[in-house]
């Protein structure tokens, strides 16, 4: 039986900006699994009331519904332990929960300042003023004072990605001689920014940015298919 992929679109059905949706479809891909999507907005939770939850990415696997992008990864990975392994082994899976944590928590933190507004620009239109009450509520300042300081912003998330650039100056993936979840967490963050903002999040000429030519490279270029804020 097919998988069901519920993702989130902005103002077009192209514009899929969701980080925690794009682990996913990265994972199903990694794993060779075929898929259909079902395309919500923020503002049409009743296309997931099913789940009980209103958050994206969710996934049904015949009876089975499952939500988060971290439970979905596990899900797939012990549901099709003959596929290609997102995690390794054991370790893998353990160290990757830190890097699951990690990017959501300091990355997601950082990137979401440089981004508030530009993602309010790209949203659909019956979504907007949502956007706008929930996350305007969460920071406790509008958008636009959230985003204000666009150089201090990106230098921030720099500096967040440090490390992950001096990791991949050794090796050519986060998972080693391959990609793995870990690769596609922090890949998630740049679909997130390449939907959404002309800010490149890795300078040319860096190890970072020459995994990221690689990651949008992958599966056929899914990544690519992806419209690219800095393009346009
Ligand atoms: N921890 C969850 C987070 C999911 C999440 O925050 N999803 C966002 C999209 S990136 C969402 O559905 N937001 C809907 C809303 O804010 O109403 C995961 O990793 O799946």
């Amino acid at each position: 039986m097919t998988i069901i992929f519920y993702d989130l679109a902005g103002a077009t059905d192209a514009l899929r900006f969701s980080p925690n949706t794009w682990r996913t479809r990265m994972a199903l891909a990694h794993k060779g699994l075929s898929y259909e999507t079902e395309l919500c907005r923020f503002t049409e939770k009743e296309k997931i009331a099913f789940s009980g939850q209103k958050l994206v990415p969710i996934i049904r696997d015949g009876e089975r519904v499952v939500c988060d992008s971290w439970a979905i990864a596990c899900w797939l990975e012990d549901t099709y332990p003959d596929r290609p392994s997102l995690f390794g082994c054991d370790v893998g899976r353990a160290t990757t929960r830190f890097v699951n944590v990690w990017t959501s928590q300091v990355l997601h933190g950082a990137l979401s300042r440089l981004l508030l507004a530009d993602i309010h620009a790209i949203v659909h239109e019956k979504d907007k003023a949502y956007f706008r009450e929930t996350r305007e509520k969460r920071y406790g300042k509008t958008l636009e004072e959230v985003s204000a300081d666009r150089d201090r912003n990106l230098a921030a998330v720099r500096q967040a990605l440090a490390p992950v650039n001096a990791t991949l100056a050794q090796q050519d993936w986060l998972g080693g001689d391959g990609p793995a979840y870990a690769d596609y967490l922090i890949f998630g963050a740049f679909q997130w920014a390449r939907a959404v903002s002309a800010a490149a999040l890795a300078e040319p000429g860096t190890a970072l940015h020459a995994w990221n030519e690689r990651m949008l490279d992958l599966y056929d270029g899914l990544g690519r298919s992806l419209p690219d804020m800095r393009r346009s």
